[in-house]
């Protein structure tokens, strides 16, 4: 039995890793945004898998606001709210609460429920560029990266790659400093983010989130990181809004192919 349960295990995440090894995107970070626009693209046939550095995917939504772990939604977030069956109640002020945990439950298995593989413990440490595109992305387990060990890692190739990595925007900054690209940005380069400003914030997050680079679209907080928009703290409607509209674009992107 105790060789069984080994040999079932490497089998099937074997299978899972090779039908992985080239995708039709690669979403960096399962925070919300990337979640949602994991499961919209799977659910639409794509072919995508999710790395997420941490062991539990779900990035800043188990915290809800400082550790109460209760969201902020307003009205515009609610129909994508219930294609995922989150409960949410209303707060007054166009304002909506949501248990975090269900809110994280929900979209990991919403994404992996409509066919999205998620790795998780996994870090992308860098692109694959090539020809002017981001093509790929490069991957390691989280505690060989930690531990700083000399491993070399393994390559990913996908028709497009998120960077769903929320405020560090990691994936823009290795397309701008390492491969040299301009970004679609004002300054051409990551711009950083600006302080706290809700109504501000939100409205920028789905506005920036776009293809940022041949084959590199953001998301969430990384498209307000990347194109200087303010921060707006635990409210979650801006991070579902962006996950979707980045899923209608990387389609388009890959049809248009
Ligand atoms: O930050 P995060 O939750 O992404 P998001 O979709 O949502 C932001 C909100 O949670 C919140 C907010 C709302 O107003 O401000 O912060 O922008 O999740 C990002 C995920 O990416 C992972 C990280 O561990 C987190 O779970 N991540 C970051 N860099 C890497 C990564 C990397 N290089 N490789 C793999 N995963």
């Amino acid at each position: 039995m105790e060789e069984k349960i080994s040999g079932a295990i490497v089998d099937s995440f074997f299978t899972k890793l090779k039908e992985c090894l080239s995708l039709d995107v690669a979403v960096v970070g399962a925070g919300p945004s990337g979640l949602i626009a994991a499961h919209d693209l799977a659910l639409a046939g794509r072919k995508v898998a999710v790395f997420e550095r941490k062991l539990a995917p779900g990035g800043g939504i188990w915290g809800g606001g400082m550790l109460f772990n209760e969201l902020v939604f307003r009205k515009n977030a609610l129909e994508i709210a219930s294609d995922f069956n989150i409960r949410t109640t209303d707060a007054g002020d166009g304002c909506y609460t949501a248990d975090a945990v269900e809110v994280a439950a929900a979209l990991i298995f919403g994404a992996v429920h409509a066919g999205a593989h998620v790795f998780n413990s996994v870090s992308v440490e860098d692109i694959v560029f090539k020809d002017g595109k981001v093509c790929g992305v490069v991957i390691n387990w989280t505690p060989i990266t930690r531990l700083e060990m000399h491993v070399d890692p393994l390559v990913i190739t996908a028709g497009a790659v998120l960077d769903g990595t929320g405020h560090p925007s990691e994936i823009a900054r290795k397309a701008a400093d390492k491969a040299g690209v301009t970004l679609d940005t004002p300054t051409g380069k990551v711009m950083g983010e600006r302080p706290m400003w809700v109504e501000s914030g939100e409205a920028s997050t789905v506005e920036n989130t776009k293809m940022i680079c041949p084959g590199l679209y953001v998301s969430g907080m990384a498209a307000n990181n990347v194109s200087g928009g303010f921060r707006m703290g635990p409210i979650f409607g801006g991070m579902f809004l962006s996950g979707r509209k980045v899923a209608g674009l990387i389609a388009e992107g890959l049809d248009a192919r």
